[in-house]
């Protein structure tokens, strides 16, 4: 299992020079903790460059874990199950291209908030519009050799998809083998019914894995018992990233990124 750091960058769509600028000093500080790689959120993938990205990867010697898709939904309303049918094929066309730029320098595609709410509709309507355009942009993704993971949400952030089983009963209705689950300590210390359980259940499909602590600080900050998590993920033989996605406490975005990766390492090398 290799550690992945979740980066911020700002909006590329309106400072594309400041989002690679994020980027290159997220990436140093990442490599210069002991990082393998960064996870990133790309809002639009037309105003990123990914011959600079991949430049950056080979100078610094890091990977792109996975890219966060969320912001075309908070900042346009693309959303997989949207009412209004330009936003809904709008939130496909997006994503195809969140997978070309995937295809171009590494990293699953994620499918978080960019899913939408149910709000006041009937869910079995929501869930059938949510299948189909993932499978769309999934056979699409096929093309590329790229994956799609779908990550359950806490109920504060969403009304859709708030457990593993939940999402994982999705998965399989979509049923295509690029599509898999991503679960999130953080959200399943609120969501399920014991996290080690739901990970050994959904084993087959799980294909990233975020951590937090419980109060969403560093790991080692909360009450999350990531001995007990680490030795399930190794008991089950999951192979992919750890990817740290915490808020940028205790002690600011450097420090904390850096007590995660100390408290982590420790535990994956059995210390
Ligand atoms: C994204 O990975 C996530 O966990 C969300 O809580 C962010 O809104
Ligand atoms: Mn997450």
């Amino acid at each position: 299992m290799k550690l992945s750091l979740v980066i911020s960058t700002s909006d590329a769509a309106f400072d594309a020079l400041a989002f690679k600028g994020d980027l290159e000093n997220g990436m140093k500080m990442a490599k210069n903790i002991g990082y393998d790689a960064v996870e990133i959120a790309v809002r639009d993938p037309k105003v990123v460059d990914p011959e600079k990205i991949n430049s950056l990867k080979k100078e610094i010697g890091l990977d792109i874990s996975a890219i966060g898709t969320g912001q075309a939904y908070l900042a346009e309303k693309f959303s997989l199950t949207s009412e209004d049918e330009k936003l809904r094929s709008g939130a496909i066309e997006r994503l195809k291209e969140h997978v070309e730029l995937s295809s171009n320098i590494g990293g699953l595609v994620i499918i978080g908030l960019i899913r939408g709410m149910v709000g006041s509709r009937k869910k079995e309507n929501v869930v059938d519009m949510f299948v189909e355009g993932v499978r769309e942009v999934a056979e699409y993704a096929k093309r590329f050799g790229v994956k799609l993971v779908i990550e359950p949400l806490n109920r504060y952030e969403s009304d859709f998809l708030n457990t593993a089983d939940e999402t994982a009963q999705i998965i399989e209705s979509i049923s295509m083998d690029n599509v898999g689950l991503l679960l999130d300590t953080f959200h399943m210390n609120i969501e399920e019914r014991n996290i080690e359980g739901s990970i050994r259940k959904h084993k087959d499909i799980l294909m990233h894995f975020h951590v937090a602590d419980s109060n969403r600080w560093a790991p080692g900050y909360g009450h999350i018992d990531f001995r007990s998590i680490f030795k399930t993920l190794f008991e089950i033989g999951y192979d992919g990233y750890i990817s740290v996605e915490c808020m940028p406490l205790p002690g600011g975005t450097e420090f904390s990124s850096k007590k995660a990766y100390e408290y982590l390492s420790k535990i994956l090398n059995g210390r």
